[in-house]
């Protein structure tokens, strides 16, 4: 018989897309929530699933998968009713769906820890400074084409959801919760509000929130963080 997949996360962080993919599935799933303050995805335990140290990580009866686009990609295959992505009939529509999964993990991503955290890969306040700059700058250039794209259409494909728009749901709670100016794209703000009216999405944030509230009564995560 088939075991519920595994979904190591943290709450906040780019494990989001992932989690609600899930949801989005229906199946049953276990999470495994990881507590970045006290190091535990530098610990043994976690190195030996993903030995990247990184969320997310997906474990499943047929092995263990890291990185989020591969989680998705693997998730819409092994689910197909639930319509994470559409179905590729072509190499290259498979390509495209890959270039637009890419895009969000190994463009956008970097931009964003750019953003919210660049204390841990800078060394002086005005370095963090630039950083930001840079990555607010890089990342405005992407959303004026996405604010484009999102012209005639409610999601990135079309009149459909895909996990992609969760992809940049996450992106956008990310930054503008860390101070990245938003403003000039109400259709991605839009976008979002749609996004968190899926009954997916609200069990993905009230998942999160909990595990969040967890951790400030541990001791181990700052009250502040908001979770949408
Ligand atoms: N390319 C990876 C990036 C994963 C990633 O950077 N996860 C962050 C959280 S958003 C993390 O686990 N950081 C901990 C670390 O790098 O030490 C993906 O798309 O899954």
């Amino acid at each position: 018989m088939a075991t519920s997949p595994v979904l190591y996360f943290a709450p906040g962080t780019c494990a989001r897309v992932s989690l609600t993919a899930l949801e989005e599935i229906g199946e049953p799933f276990e999470t495994r929530l990881l507590v970045f303050m006290k190091g535990d995805h530098r610990a043994p335990d976690f190195l030996a699933v993903n030995p990247s140290g990184k969320v997310p990580a997906l474990v499943t009866d047929e092995g263990t998968i890291t990185q989020n686009s591969a989680i998705l990609w693997y998730l819409a295959a092994r689910y197909p009713e639930a319509e994470l992505l559409p179905r590729p009939s072509s190499p290259m529509e498979a390509a495209e769906l890959i270039a637009q999964l890419s895009h969000f993990s190994a463009d956008l991503h970097p931009l964003v820890t750019r953003i919210v955290m660049p204390v841990p890969i800078v060394s002086s306040p005005e370095a963090e400074m630039q950083l930001r700059e840079n990555g607010a700058q890089g990342l405005t250039f992407h959303l004026r084409v996405i604010e484009q794209t999102l012209a005639d259409r409610p999601w990135l494909l079309g009149e459909r959801w895909s996990v992609l728009d969760s992809y940049l749901g996450w992106v956008w709670f990310r930054t503008t919760g860390a101070g990245f100016d938003g403003s000039e794209f109400s259709r991605i703000g839009e976008h979002y509000a749609r996004l968190n009216e899926r009954p997916a999405v609200k069990r993905c944030i009230a998942r999160e929130a909990a595990a969040q509230a967890e951790l400030v009564t541990r001791g181990l995560a700052p009250a502040h963080l908001k979770n949408v």
